[in-house]
């Protein structure tokens, strides 16, 4: 059975890859296994129709025969655990993998969220300028601590794996803020991650779905 993903109907990014169904995308294109997208609006997101996939009302969900998840990292990971190519062989390398996915979405990608939230809804508030530097030194500290870590090595853990679809996708929020900028070996490794050709199909699905909407529809 071909699995069936859900996504925005007109992503608030125009179709740039930044929402969380691109890794679901990436992570299907990577292993060769074909799907659907039933597209949603923001008030169907919060019908109890898709409530009933997805207790927060929101997107990606996926469904495949007897299976409803939700959670774009737990899909990628069930993706990567039932096709060969996401996650290494060996036991203790699978585990670090699986390690770095976590890493990408609950240490990397907070801060980064953080920043996105105050640039996307803050913007008015008195204390805004003072709080965007504080929120950009917690991302620089990650930024730092992830660029160290991978050094010149190509990928986080041996060969490209979901650790690193994941990591691509967290880094890539910050696009136009000039933060990764400053770390040439992580502007490298999303450029690595978005040079597959898995990526640029994914990315090309979801960018045909913005360009497909009607403009003001
Ligand atoms: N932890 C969940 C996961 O990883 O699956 C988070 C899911 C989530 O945040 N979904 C968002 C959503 O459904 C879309 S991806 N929002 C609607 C709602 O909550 O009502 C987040 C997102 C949206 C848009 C951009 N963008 O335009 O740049 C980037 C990221």
């Amino acid at each position: 059975m071909v699995p069936t993903i859900t996504a925005f109907e007109r992503s608030p990014d125009r179709g740039r890859g930044l929402a969380r169904d691109m890794r679901v995308r990436w992570a299907l294109e990577e292993v060769g296994q074909p799907y659907d997208v039933r597209l949603l609006s923001f008030s169907d997101m919060k019908e109890s129709a898709h409530r009933a996939l997805h207790p927060f009302g929101q997107i990606p969900t996926y469904e495949e025969a007897g299976l409803v998840l939700f959670e774009s990292g737990a899909i990628v990971l069930h993706i990567a655990q039932r096709h060969a190519g996401l996650l290494p062989e060996d036991a203790n390398a699978r585990a670090r993998a699986i390690a770095w996915m976590f890493a990408a979405l609950n240490t990397v990608e907070p801060p980064i969220v953080d920043r996105s939230m105050a640039v996307l809804l803050e913007r008015d508030k008195r204390w805004y300028g003072e709080r965007l530097p504080m929120l950009e030194d917690r991302v620089r500290v990650r930024l730092g601590e992830l660029s160290s870590w991978l050094a010149d090595a190509e990928w986080l853990e041996g060969a490209f794996s979901a650790a690193d679809l994941l990591m691509v996708t967290v880094l890539r929020r910050l696009n136009g803020s000039g933060l990764v900028e400053n770390y040439p070996n992580l502007t490298a490794y999303v450029a690595r991650g978005e040079a597959r050709p898995a990526y640029k199909r994914a990315f090309a699905a979801q960018l045909a779905v913005f360009a497909s909407q009607p403009p003001n529809g």
